[in-house]
């Protein structure tokens, strides 16, 4: 029997596709991933005269930046969420997180698909936000119906794609032709369609009630809306873009800029009107009406250290309590503001790790031992900063691989403007988004707890110490 693709080598094709795809789709996109690699040239330039930091973080997370991007996607039916979870298992990519963005006027919830363990992450992170339309939240009855009847009938994924989907089900992988043909036809899905396939009137209809249900009903397909490069310096990406053609968004979402980075910080250019074109009156596709929608947008986002739960909790009341602070603020005015708002959060990898706000991994310092195994202290938390302190083993903050609820809805509404309500009543949609996608979210608090766990049981192993003194 012909071999396996793996999966990670299926998702690295993938997303190596559609990165294509996009930049023959959107040539901005095309401009944006010179402008980051050549900031990240230049940081990486800078840093290795510097404190060498980033050279520092281990090859394995510069070889990733290069290829690593995230992209976004919105799904009309609880099928399609079914159906796209099987897709991304292909890739390696599990569901990650619940996003409910209903609070923030976007009637949608999400979840993201990513790789989950340290050797595909380490590969290549390809992450795709996917986000479902809740149509029990448009108010009008009438629409609503309209809405569900018109996503009943679109079929997204080719029939090619599921019979290969079938094939992984029994057969357990693809072999290196079926793996083509895959990432060809997983393409089709999110390729952009011009042709809408409801008149000028019913679009019109569904933007009116929320410009997020026109971009989900009115097409065949849930086009890929952005794809993301990472930046190691999105300050100084978001002051050069004007100079490329680009014009940002007015204000980074997330974090401020820091010695130690944190999370995520994202910044993005705006969606561009495109034609597009409804059917005729006799339902063919040539001569209908023109129209325009703005779907597709450009976005770069930089990453730092993931936060456990206390540090999270940490940075949604610090996030929550700056909104007095930079409200109505742009550009640098806002960031100062953002900055002093987050004054009294730790900004030392030392503290981060010692109160438990950060999560870390660790590693054996190159040909480094334990020479007085006695004379460390017994308790785990104490010894392992014994060891830190010695130099015998290396802590490395743990790169954050998810997204942010406040962030991702700051970036819709950049793109979908402010038009229909301002949030809808959060009720608790987990439930039902998970049974749509028929699994659970994984928790993304346990996944880096764990990543952290096993670094550090190696360590101890590795060095002949027990792991449970
Ligand atoms: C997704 C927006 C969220 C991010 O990076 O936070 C997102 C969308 O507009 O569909 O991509
Ligand atoms: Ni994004």
């Amino acid at each position: 029997m012909a071999r396996h693709v793996s999966f990670d080598d299926i998702r690295t094709r993938f997303s190596s596709a559609m990165s294509d795809m996009y930049r023959t789709e959107v040539p901005q996109y095309g401009t944006l991933l010179k402008l980051v690699a050549d900031i990240n040239a230049q940081t990486l330039y800078q840093d290795a005269r510097g404190d060498a930091a980033l050279a520092d973080r281990g090859g394995s997370e510069m070889a990733r930046i290069e290829i690593e991007r995230h992209g976004a996607i919105r799904l009309g039916t609880p099928a399609e969420l079914h159906t796209m979870r099987r897709v991304f298992a292909v890739m390696g990519m599990s569901p990650v997180g619940y996003y409910d963005l209903a609070p923030a006027g976007m009637p949608v919830h999400a979840t993201a698909f990513r790789p989950v363990d340290d050797e595909a992450l380490a590969r290549n992170p390809f992450r795709v936000f996917t986000s479902l339309l809740r149509l029990e939240l448009i108010e009008d009855e009438a629409l609503r119906e309209r809405a569900a009847n018109i996503l009943e009938r679109r079929q997204i994924f080719t029939d090619r794609l599921m019979t290969l989907l079938d094939r992984v089900d029994s057969e357990g992988g693809l072999n290196d032709e079926d793996a083509t043909a895959f990432v060809i036809e997983a393409l089709e899905t999110f390729r952009w369609h011009s042709h809408a396939t409801v008149d000028a009137e019913t679009y019109h209809a569904f933007h009116q009630a929320h410009r997020l249900i026109a971009d989900v009903v009115c097409f065949r397909g849930p086009h890929i809306n952005h794809l993301t490069p990472r930046t190691l310096d999105i300050d100084a990406t978001q002051q050069a873009m004007p100079d490329w053609g680009i014009t940002p968004k007015a204000t980074i979402e997330g974090p401020p800029r820091r010695r130690c980075p944190i999370l995520l910080r994202q910044t993005s250019f705006k969606a561009l009107e495109e034609p597009i074109l409804f059917p005729s009156e006799n339902g063919g596709e040539r001569g209908g009406e023109r129209g325009t929608h703005t779907a597709r947008f450009g976005e770069i986002e930089q990453r730092g250290a993931a936060l456990t739960r206390r540090g999270r909790k940490r940075y949604d009341e610090l996030l929550a309590a700056s909104r007095e602070v930079t409200h109505g603020l742009e550009g640098e005015a806002q960031q100062r503001a953002l900055r002093e708002a987050f004054h009294d959060f730790p900004d030392d990898e030392t503290t981060l790790r010692r109160e438990g706000l950060a999560w870390f991994e660790y590693q054996v310092t190159d040909g480094a031992s334990v020479t007085n195994a006695e004379a460390l202290p017994r308790e785990r938390d104490a010894r392992l900063e014994a060891l830190i302190e010695q130099g015998v083993v290396r802590a490395r903050p743990i790169t954050y691989e998810d997204f942010l609820p406040v962030s991702a809805a700051g970036i819709f509404r950049s793109n979908l403007g402010d038009n229909g309500p301002q949030h809808y009543a959060a009720t608790d949609s987990r439930a039902d988004f998970e049974a749509a996608l028929g699994a659970t979210v994984e928790d993304e608090f346990a996944l880096y707890e764990q990543r952290s766990e096993r670094s550090l049981s190696a360590c101890l192993a590795q060095l002949g110490l027990a792991s449970d003194a």
